[in-house]
């Protein structure tokens, strides 16, 4: 069983579909082991971020990730990780295939709906940025 760190972006909570990203996940059998809102300060995305601290875009998708509030999700099953990667479709919408969340409901490459951890090493430092043990219900 495996763990991974999803986050509703604050496009998704604004347009009204955190109940829409959630069923899609549960739909194809995942399960929700932790979820939360909360509003990042610019800080706290920064630090989420940090592997991204020399791209271009770190400046304004540290200011969007920060400008209201994101639901974050542990999510949890067999082969999560890369299940829930592809239920979010490609990070450029335009380039996410047909029916994932991403083709579904994205503007724009930063402005993307949804976060997903990449790997096993992701998840293991992203679950604990948001979430203590006592937060997370294992299955
Ligand atoms: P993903 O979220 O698909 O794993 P990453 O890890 O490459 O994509 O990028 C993290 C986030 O940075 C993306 N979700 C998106 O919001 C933003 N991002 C990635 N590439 C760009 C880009 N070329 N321009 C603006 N924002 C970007």
């Amino acid at each position: 069983m495996q763990r991974t760190l999803s986050i509703v972006k604050p496009d998704g909570v604004r347009k009204q579909i955190i109940g829409k990203v959630v069923s899609m996940f549960e739909e194809k059998g995942i399960r929700v082991a932790g979820i939360k809102m909360l509003s990042l300060t610019k800080d706290k995305a920064m630090g989420f971020y940090r592997v991204h601290k020399d791209r271009p875009f770190f400046g304004s998708l540290t200011t969007f990730m920060s400008s209201g509030p994101v639901v974050v999700m542990v999510l949890e099953g067999e082969d999560v990780i890369n299940k829930v990667r592809t239920i979010m479709g490609a990070t450029d919408p335009k380039k996410a295939d047909k029916g994932t969340i991403r083709n579904m409901f994205a503007s724009d490459i930063e402005q993307n709906i949804v976060h997903g951890s990449d790997s096993p090493e992701s998840a293991a430092t992203e679950i604990p940025y948001f979430f203590s043990e006592m937060e997370i219900s294992g299955s």
